[in-house]
């Protein structure tokens, strides 16, 4: 005990919060703050790089890290890098060109020292890419007056006189972020058209920490992002400057977290969605805040289908949402605002050509909408547009400033080389098929809160449970992969951990990010991570991940691809996990861009094959809170999530698909029902997976959602008559939730009380999808 109290002393002295050690963690020289010298380079620059891609054919030879001034980059402000840093891109046979949707088996990091950066045409990204500036001082990528290309940095180029083809498939093209990196395109005409970033992404996407620059000239035709397609995704800490459209955006969904637009002339121009989320908006001096395109009530003419903002603080903006067409008495597009500060905005909602819907000034919106809203177990809807229900808050979810929580994902910017350890340095292989459960016990035994632990990029192969103490902080290398396999996890009748995230009832810092975890077929006992971990009081968020996914089959290593699992079959090699997450009930968390997914189809085989892969469950939260998720589960078997005795969640954008197979075979099959988990019954008219399972459980909040049934037994046809399931969200009368914005596909009852469908989406057809505004038990 004394020797415990004695590390929590040194902590404080080191001038850091101080941490909480869980038991287990032997640390001797306590973590405390950054050690890093000014003048030094962000320790990712400097540690040594051993990161391998372990199912590449060249394990040895395929280079991950990737610094461009390897490549003859320069960064000195004048020489153009574009080549140099293009090589850095693509070399390795590396996925993208157009010759390759997808491959788990070239990940890269393509690293920019500070500088600046001299860019004349596009970067085109590869799959599987992390784009990192140094974190300490981030490098700017400087387009010349002369750029010219589609973007400086293009997620999606399109191939020239390729009738539109593109190198990805939009809804596919997952594994990429974008970090610590000012886009300056200033220097181009400020009449020509010119884009900071094509980001046109799916899941498992992250923008972090992001500047572009813009002209501020009137009639400027510069924007920061253009997206016109795709399935996301995550973006936080972005910074806008001067444009034409700080963003303009569509996509099926995506949450937005902590977006700055400065003298933009719009700030946010939206072409269609079936919903976002907005989480922490700031919006000074433009014209329009949100100009969205609406009115899209047929398939025909999809347009932006739902759009909920929470936390924004807009000044000196005469607009800040306006539609296209007027939503008269009936949905024309949703619209859901909360906690709105206006100083200065004389339109709060408008339309073009003039009509004002709600007045602004200098005033705060505390929640109003546009669409239709639900009550309890009424089916009636009634059309608003003004005040709609107020979810209260829990206090726990909120910052000192009253707005929902949120942090950043850890980049550990000021720490010395000397304060991260590697776990290959310590003995761990990360070749997919080295037993490093032992290893990688002994790393987080030995340095839990001394050091910082980076996976170097590699597939750790694991065969029993992996216990990290509460007090550690785990960094990843472009999503370096924990894949567990072996009988340990082979028993559906007795569940076992993989990833157990701190000791039962244990308080303590524990960050991870960058992971992925896996398993190795079969595995239907396996509970890829046991989330035990509570924030330690007075450090919201100090329990989270952040870029961190679980990857269940469709990749290589994991034994669950074409050749075994093929869409059609029902292989029992083929279930996957028992349940992906698991927030126990002394948990906290905080989940920014958790993507649980099931592979629907192969990421390392051409024209990714369609696959039968099976997982029980996707999130169980049996937390009492307070929980952040702005994350996805999809394709798990029973439900994609399942809160029992629940408390204090917010969650959005939650995003799930009914698994592609069902009702062939049926849930729960392959697995059973297990009362342990507080599993829901399956009967015969409940026959594909829920979405969302609400049990007893208070004060959750779904701030924008998306439950989508596309398929039933592999074809689509009951898309056409919204019959592709019955049900897919569920709440006992024993539960309080308000739901905002929530968009369905395919089914025809979008919330159901107690098993019995309540909402109908008939009334609420709003272009491909059906949206309902709100509902409050
Ligand atoms: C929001 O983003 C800006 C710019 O990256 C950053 O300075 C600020 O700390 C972020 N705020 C929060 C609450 O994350
Ligand atoms: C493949 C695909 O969905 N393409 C669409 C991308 O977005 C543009 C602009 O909205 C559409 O015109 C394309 O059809």
């Amino acid at each position: 005990m004394l020797f415990r109290s004695a590390l929590l002393f040194l902590g404080t002295l080191f001038g850091a919060t101080p941490l909480v050690y869980g038991l287990g963690s032997s640390c001797s020289a306590p973590l405390g703050s950054g050690t890093a010298a000014a003048g030094d380079p962000y320790w990712l620059e400097t540690i040594t790089h051993q990161g391998t891609s372990a199912f590449n054919a060249n394990p040895s030879s395929y280079q991950v890290f990737r610094n461009v001034k390897d490549f003859g980059a320069k960064g000195d402000g004048v020489t153009d890098d574009t080549a140099a840093i293009n090589s850095a891109m693509s070399s390795g046979s590396r996925c993208g060109g157009g010759s390759c949707e997808s491959s788990t088996l070239t990940p890269a990091i393509v690293y920019f020292p500070s500088g600046t950066y001299v860019v004349s045409s596009a970067i085109n990204t590869y799959y599987y890419t992390q784009m990192i500036g140094d974190a300490k001082n981030p490098p700017t990528l400087l387009a010349s007056a002369g750029f010219s290309g589609f973007a400086v940095i293009d997620a999606d180029p399109y191939i020239p006189n390729g009738y539109g083809a593109q190198w990805f498939t939009n809804q596919d093209n997952f594994y990429r972020s974008v970090r610590n990196l000012v886009i300056d395109l200033r220097q181009i005409p400020s009449a020509t058209s010119a884009i900071g970033l094509h980001w046109q992404v799916s899941q498992a996407t992250s923008l972090i920490n992001v500047v572009v620059e813009m002209s501020t000239a009137s009639g400027t035709n510069h924007q920061g992002i253009f997206m016109e397609n795709g399935s996301g995704g995550f973006m936080g800490d972005i910074v806008f400057n001067g444009g034409k459209y700080g963003i303009q955006v569509g996509n099926q969904q995506f949450t937005v977290r902590n977006l700055t637009v400065n003298n933009a002339n719009t700030a946010v121009y939206g072409i269609w969605n079936w919903g976002w989320t907005f989480q922490g908006v700031t919006i000074n001096n433009c014209q329009v805040g949100f100009d969205l395109s609406t009115g899209g009530t047929t398939q025909a003419s999809q347009t932006v289908g739902s759009e909920a903002i929470v936390d924004a603080v807009v000044s000196n903006t005469p607009i800040f949402v306006r539609s296209s067409v007027a939503s008269n008495g009936q949905l024309a597009g949703s619209l859901v605002l909360n906690n709105i500060h206006l100083t200065n905005v004389p339109t709060a909602v408008g339309v073009v050509g003039g009509t004002t819907v709600l007045a602004g000034g200098t005033t705060t919106i505390a929640s109003w909408g546009q669409g239709n809203i639900y009550t309890g177990t009424s089916g009636s809807k009634t059309f608003a547009q003004g005040n709609i229900v107020s979810a209260s808050k829990p206090s726990s979810l909120l910052d000192a400033s009253g707005k929902i929580f949120g942090k950043t994902h850890p980049q550990y910017a000021n720490y010395a080389t000397s304060q991260i350890v590697s776990v290959k340095s310590q003995g761990a292989k990360g070749d997919g098929k080295t037993d490093d459960t032992a290893a990688i016990q002994n790393v987080f035994n030995k340095y839990a809160g001394c050091k910082i632990i980076f996976f170097d990029a590699g597939s750790y192969y694991v065969t029993n449970t992996i216990s990290i103490p509460a007090g550690t902080q785990i960094v990843g290398e472009a999503w370096s992969v924990i894949l567990a396999g072996g009988s340990n996890f082979n028993n559906q009748d007795n569940p076992t951990v993989v990833i157990q995230a701190g000791a039962a009832n244990s308080q303590g810092v524990l960050e991870i990010s960058d992971m992925i975890f896996s398993t190795v077929g079969p595995a239907p006992g396996a509970i890829v991570i046991e989330w035990n971990v509570h924030d330690p009081s007075g450090q919201q968020g100090a329990a989270g991940m952040w870029d961190s996914h679980i990857r269940l089959g469709g990749a290589t290593g994991t034994g669950m691809q074409n050749a075994e699992c093929p869409s059609g079959s029902v292989n029992a090699n083929c279930q996957a996990a028992f349940l992906g997450l698991h927030l126990t009930t002394a948990s906290s968390a905080y989940l920014e861009g958790t993507w649980i997914w099931t592979a629907d189809h192969d990421l390392d085989a051409s024209s990714s094959p369609q696959l039968s892969i099976f997982t029980g469950r996707g999130v169980l939260s049996q937390s009492s809170g307070p929980v952040w998720m702005i994350g996805t589960s999809e394709h798990s078997t029973l439900y994609q999530y399942n809160l029992v005795d629940a408390q204090n969640h917010w969650m959005g954008f939650t995003q799930t698909e009914t698994p592609y197979y069902q009702p062939v075979p049926a849930p729960p099959a392959p697995f059973f029902t297990d009362s342990a988990y507080r599993d829901p019954i399956f009967t015969s008219a409940i026959n594909m997976a829920w979405a969302l399972y609400v049990q007893s459980s208070q004060n959750i909040i779904l701030f924008g959602a998306g439950f989508y049934s596309f398929f039933q037994n592999y074809g689509q046809d009951c898309l056409d008559t919204i019959s592709c399931q019955t049900q897919i969200f569920n709440i006992d009368s024993a539960s309080s939730v308000t739901v905002y914005s929530l968009s369905t596909v395919g089914t025809t009852y979008q919330l159901s009380v107690s098993q019995n469908g309540v909402v109908n989406e008939n009334n609420n057809g709003d272009g491909f999808q059906e949206t309902l505004t709100a509902w409050s038990s």
